[in-house]
């Protein structure tokens, strides 16, 4: 069957959206938008899977819509709305956390972790995980996800839920008229320079929210003295920059500032190593901060202008919300039908 293409996402409100969280997706959230129609949404029901404290939550909830809006995001053509507000991701979670094996939820790296070594006491939420994303984007029957590197483990997981589902009910599913497959098979879209920034601070670990260096990210709301602090600071080695791509495969921190360049500037590492290979890092993180502050800068100063009118943002996620709560019903209503269960 061919399923209608349609783009879903999500941020965590979790606090410090960062340089990896923008160009990993936003950016491509916002490219996507004129040739897709497009779903994005704030996973609170994701953040509490880790404690959250409640202000916090709600304060981060409408900072990540912020960054959406002001990234350029336009929630009249698509929709933008926060996840609890649309009953059916848990609803569909459950169906799905009864489809998917412990087996595959055991291999998780992202779940080994965040759980350390206390993994006794972590949350069920935050096991379950993987089942509540796979819902986010099969609630819609989404085709198109658009994510950082980190997620791709996930995204298969997805497939594989969606796979399993449609070969566990393939009888129902046809009786119904949903031909052979009920759920697409959503598609990763990880692509570009910056797929995995990485920490400013040491080039081998992924640039993070949860980091306890502030030092290691560049945060969204950052202001110009800050993003020069930090690029100026990042950790690098003492040699010049290599004019052949290929030697930025043993030069991680290297690699990750010439990715984030690229990624800025719309270009691929090779045009900035044809533009700076040869050069002192000092020279190239100059380029570096004018580039970050001109990008970033306008960003953060519209995040920091919308969060001051926090009923705006609310009336845009009521908005989206019940524009989302619209399609995941009608698919949530086929899937009670497809399992059986007895409905109004
Ligand atoms: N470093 C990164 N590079 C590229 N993409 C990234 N993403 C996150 N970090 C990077 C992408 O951003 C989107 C939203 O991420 P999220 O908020 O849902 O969750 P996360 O991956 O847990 O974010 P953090 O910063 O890594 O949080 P903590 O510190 O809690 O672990 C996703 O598409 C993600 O791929």
């Amino acid at each position: 069957m061919a399923f209608k293409p349609l783009v879903f996402s999500g941020v965590q409100p979790t606090g410090n959206l960062h340089l990896g969280n923008y160009l990993g997706a936003i950016v491509k959230f916002v490219e996507l938008q004129n040739s897709h129609d497009c779903i994005y949404c704030v996973v609170d029901m994701h953040a509490i899977t880790v404690w959250q404290e409640p202000t916090e939550l709600t304060r981060n909830i409408r900072e990540v819509t912020a960054a959406f809006l002001a990234c350029g995001i336009d929630p009249k053509k698509h929709i933008i709305f926060n996840q609890s507000q649309v009953a059916e991701h848990a609803e569909l979670a459950w169906v799905f956390n009864c489809v998917a094996r412990l087996g595959w939820l055991n291999r998780m790296t992202q779940f080994k972790e965040k759980a350390g070594k206390d993994r006794e006491n972590a949350s069920v939420g935050l096991y379950a995980y993987p089942n509540l994303m796979a819902a986010d984007i099969l609630v819609y029957r989404a085709t198109h996800v658009p994510v950082g590197e980190d997620q791709k483990q996930h995204l298969e997981l997805s497939r594989d839920i969606a796979q399993k589902f449609n070969n566990d009910y393939a009888k129902s599913i046809q009786e119904r008229g949903f031909g052979d497959a009920f759920f697409p098979q959503p598609e990763p879209l990880i692509q570009g320079p910056a797929t995995r920034v990485m920490s400013l601070r040491d080039g081998t670990k992924k640039m993070s929210k949860s980091d306890a260096s502030d030092y290691s990210r560049i945060n969204l709301t950052d202001d110009a003295d800050a993003i020069a602090r930090k690029v100026r600071k990042a950790k690098t080695d003492p040699h010049p920059l290599p004019v052949d791509e290929k030697e930025l495969a043993a030069r991680p921190e290297a690699d990750n500032l010439v990715g984030i360049y690229a990624a800025l500037n719309g270009s691929t590492k090779a045009d900035v190593l044809g533009e700076f290979g040869g050069s002192q890092f000092s020279a190239f993180k100059n380029a570096l901060v004018d580039l970050s502050v001109a990008k970033l800068g306008p960003i953060g100063a519209e995040m920091k202008r919308l969060v001051q009118d926090p009923a705006h943002i609310d009336a845009v996620l009521a908005d989206g919300s019940a524009r989302a709560k619209l399609l995941a019903a009608e698919t949530m209503n086929a899937v009670k039908d497809i399992v059986g269960f007895v409905r109004r």
